[in-house]
Order: C-alpha cells, then sequence, then structure tokens
C-alpha cells in the first residue's frame, strides 16, 4: 500500500535546502519518492504506511533543520 501526503516545510530560503529536506526523506526507510518545491513550501511524499509514520517523516524534515507547519 502506497500514501502520500504534503507537509508545509518552513526555514528553507536557498535552493540548497530543497535538496537538504529531499535527501533527508529519501533517506527515511519506507518513503519511496519525496518531492520538495520552495516557493510553495512544500514537501510532496511517497511513503509506505506499514514501514513508516507521518510523524516520523515530520521528525526527519525537523532534525534536518526545518520547521514543519502542516499535514493535509
Ligand atoms: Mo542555503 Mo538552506 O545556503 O539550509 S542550504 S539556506
Amino acid at each position: 500500500v502506497l500514501s502520500h501526503i504534503d507537509l508545509g516545510v518552513q526555514g528553507m530560503t536557498c535552493a540548497n535546502c530543497v535538496g537538504r529536506v529531499e535527501r533527508a526523506l529519501k533517506k527515511v526507510d519506507g518513503v519511496l519518492g519525496a518531492a520538495v518545491n520552495l516557493a510553495t513550501e512544500r514537501a510532496s511524499i511517497e511513503y509506505l504506511p506499514a514501514t513508516v509514520s507521518p510523524g516520523q517523516l515530520k521528525a526527519a524534515i525537523r532534525q534536518a533543520g526545518y520547521e514543519v507547519l502542516e499535514a493535509q
């Protein structure tokens, strides 16, 4: 089963931040893809909910040094 979540990410101020957040997410077990948009400040993540939870995805972003605003 594959799930998708969009998370608001705050604190990305240059294009390299996008790569940092994407790499942090993609190295988490159960994450199949992550696309981060600097302009909209959102991360679009495809993941396996049996392996990783939304809370773990948010924690990965925070541990990379950015703020998570919301989930929808
Ligand atoms: Mo750019 Mo982002 O120098 O953490 S990588 S601000």
